[in-house]
């Protein structure tokens, strides 16, 4: 990282942790002129939305704090989201079905790692949040999607994420679908309690582990 993306990313979050909402486009702008990454603005970003998380816990911080973290973080997302080089032109090499499982309504990792899949050659049907089971079904069966991106943040939604393996299973879709788990609620012992084939907090081990496959296919090996 160079200087001048260091100081951006710097005042960015000094900005964000002061809850200076209306200072957060400039920053985004500064962050943009700087040349930051998606992946450095992540990794900035990551510990500051732990952070908030964890005071909102322990009641130092209350809804609004979320609130206003997530315009934040979704104000300046949008922008960095921009400088994302869209993927080469031509078939997509894989077609992912996306959202956030009923009950859920966080969306700013799901569209970030959906952003990312799109300019990494895949088509991304992302189908938003609180998203019922059948839904995701129906979507796969219209598209024939090889993969289907859970985005979960709520412990709560993993009942319904249960649901949607059974569903597949049920018609028979299970064996041709590869069911990605990711979200900060997630962790990789929901593998198997959930039945999914793979879990991750960080959009990036996504895209790679679709890569492998895909690439995987193309070669006529398996994964
Ligand atoms: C911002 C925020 C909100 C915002 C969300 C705004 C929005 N548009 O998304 C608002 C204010 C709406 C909100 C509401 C609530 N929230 Co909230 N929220 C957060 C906070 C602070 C940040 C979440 C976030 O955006 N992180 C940044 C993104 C970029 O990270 P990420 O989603 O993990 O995504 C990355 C990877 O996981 C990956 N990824 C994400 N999805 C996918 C999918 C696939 C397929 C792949 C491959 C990768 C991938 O890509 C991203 C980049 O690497 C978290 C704290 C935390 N530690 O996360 C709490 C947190 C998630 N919220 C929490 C709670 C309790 C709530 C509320 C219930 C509060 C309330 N009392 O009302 C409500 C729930 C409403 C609902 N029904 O969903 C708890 C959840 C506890 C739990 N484990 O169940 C947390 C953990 C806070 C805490 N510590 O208590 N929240």
């Amino acid at each position: 990282m160079n200087d001048q993306q260091l100081a951006a990313l710097s005042s960015f979050r000094e900005k964000f942790l002061g809850f200076d909402i209306d200072a957060i486009d400039r920053e985004a702008d500064g962050m943009l002129t700087a040349g930051v990454t998606v992946r450095q603005f992540l990794d900035t970003c990551m510990p500051i939305m732990a952070e908030v998380g964890e005071r909102f816990e322990k009641g130092e911080y209350y809804l609004p704090h979320l609130v206003m973290a997530g315009e934040m973080f979704k104000t300046a997302s949008r922008k960095i989201k921009g400088s994302v080089q869209a993927g080469e032109s031509g078939p997509a090499i894989a077609e992912i079905v996306l959202g956030t499982p009923m009950g859920d309504i966080h969306d700013l990792g799901k569209d970030i790692f959906g952003v990312l899949a799109e300019a990494s050659g895949f088509a991304v049907y992302n189908l938003g949040v609180d998203v019922p089971p059948e839904a995701f079904i129906a979507r796969l069966e219209e598209t024939g999607a090889a993969f289907l991106g859970l985005s979960s943040l709520l412990t709560t939604t993993f009942g319904t994420i249960e649901q949607i393996v059974a569903l597949l299973d049920k018609k028979g879709l299970r064996k041709n679908t590869q069911v990605m788990l990711g979200g900060g609620a997630t962790e990789q012992s929901l593998v198997e309690k959930l039945g999914v084939d793979f879990q991750t907090r960080d959009a990036y081990e996504g895209i790679s582990f679709i890569k492998r496959l895909t690439d995987g296919e193309m070669k006529g090996g398996s994964a």
